[in-house]
């Protein structure tokens, strides 16, 4: 049983993602991160940086904040979408470093730049949006010929999936990255994601692509 600490946001669906994809038993402690619930103290115990997401494995008392730590650690507990031949693994990990130090920080700053402080700062709206056009060239180009990150389904797919599903907010034009496009369907087709989207509580339609 895993209690999870997380909140409407692309990081904690990242992890909810992969619990629904694992079909794991995990309970869902909303974090209401506008209303402060990450700098509680009961909330600092679990997640010393007070962000969501962060999780209590039950079986072992283990507390882990950092959604990329987290999916790595749910990915080797449970066996699954992490490569075990260490040249396949590697890259997965190297996809996951790549979502947690690029796509995320800098879709990350984009929304707050771009959608929700536009006019405030010429210079971070045209640095954070040419940053992110970038990176979904970089993406792009690596799903060239393949229907996943790394070939086969991954924690570097779910882990990228939810930050490409604010492409709105970063003024994204989707039609301009096929391969990312459909790569976006093709996740997006799937029950589990759909279900981790919606964790913990519904926010309106999922952006169809
Ligand atoms: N590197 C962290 C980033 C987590 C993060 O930025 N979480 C945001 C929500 S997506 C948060 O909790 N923000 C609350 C705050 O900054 O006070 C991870 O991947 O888990």
């Amino acid at each position: 049983m895993i209690d999870l600490y997380s909140w409407t946001t692309p990081n904690g669906r990242k992890v909810s993602i992969l619990l629904e994809e694992l079909g794991v038993d995990y309970e869902v402690h909303p974090i209401n991160i506008g209303q402060g619930d990450q700098k509680t103290p009961e909330f600092l115990e679990i997640s010393p940086n007070n962000k969501i997401p962060a999780i209590v494995d039950c079986d072992n008392g283990l507390k882990l904040m950092e959604s990329g730590a987290i999916m790595w650690y749910l990915a080797e507990k449970y066996g699954k979408f992490l490569p075990s031949a260490p040249l396949d693994r590697i890259k997965v990990l190297e996809w996951l470093m790549w979502q947690m130090g690029g796509l995320g920080p800098m879709a990350g700053q984009s929304h707050h730049y771009l959608h929700f402080n536009p006019g405030k700062a010429e210079y971070a709206e045209d640095r954070f949006a040419t940053e992110v056009q970038r990176l979904y060239s970089v993406l792009d180009k690596q799903l060239d010929g393949k229907d996943y990150i790394c070939g086969e389904y991954t924690i570097a797919d779910m882990a990228c999936w939810p930050w490409v599903s604010r492409y709105e907010w970063q003024q994204i034009d989707l039609a301009k990255y096929p391969n990312v496009r459909a790569w976006y369907k093709r996740l997006l087709a799937r029950d589990a994601v759909q279900k981790g989207y919606h964790v913990p509580k519904v926010m309106g339609e999922i952006p169809a692509g």
